[in-house]
């Protein structure tokens, strides 16, 4: 079964949208399995946005995202991976088709509400660096 980490970014969590964009996914018919609200640091920042490190956005986007806290999950089922991106629409909110979580909430490319993983191996990468294996659960 696969599995997909999702953030619900800070401008989101401020906003009080948490419990409805854990909502739309689980609506999916997608199983939440791991839970949990913090303040990433910048070298967690830094490690999430590794492959972004040369782009010219980079520094912003670590100083948004450990700016308040964020809510981090995993998410499982079959083709979680796709079905979550396919959800949460576009990148950039302005682009994003109405009726997807960043068409419907997102600000700007920045504060864009949520992140998913956006392949299953980086997936596994993400996923390890927010939660250890024992506070993902089976049911
Ligand atoms: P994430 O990784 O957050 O799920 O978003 P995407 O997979 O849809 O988008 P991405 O990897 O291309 O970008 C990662 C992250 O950087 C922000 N960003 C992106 C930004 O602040 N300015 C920009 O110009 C771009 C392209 C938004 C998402």
């Amino acid at each position: 079964m696969e599995r997909s980490l999702v953030l619900i970014k800070p401008d989101a969590v401020a906003r009080g949208l948490s419990g409805t964009i854990i909502g739309r996914l689980e609506r999916q018919g997608l199983k939440l399995v791991a839970l949990k609200m913090l303040q990433p640091d910048k070298p967690l920042a830094q490690q999430l946005y590794a492959p972004h490190q040369d782009k010219p956005f980079f520094e912003s986007l670590v100083t948004y995202i450990s700016s308040s806290p964020i809510v981090a999950a995993v998410f499982e089922g079959e083709g979680a991976v796709a079905l979550i991106r396919q959800v949460m629409g576009a990148t950039d909110p302005a682009q994003a088709q109405a009726g997807t979580i960043r068409g419907d909430y997102g600000l700007d490319i920045e504060r864009n509400v949520i992140h998913g993983s956006d392949s299953v191996d980086t997936a596994e990468g993400e996923i390890s660096l927010f939660f250890t294996e024992d506070e993902i659960l089976s049911y």
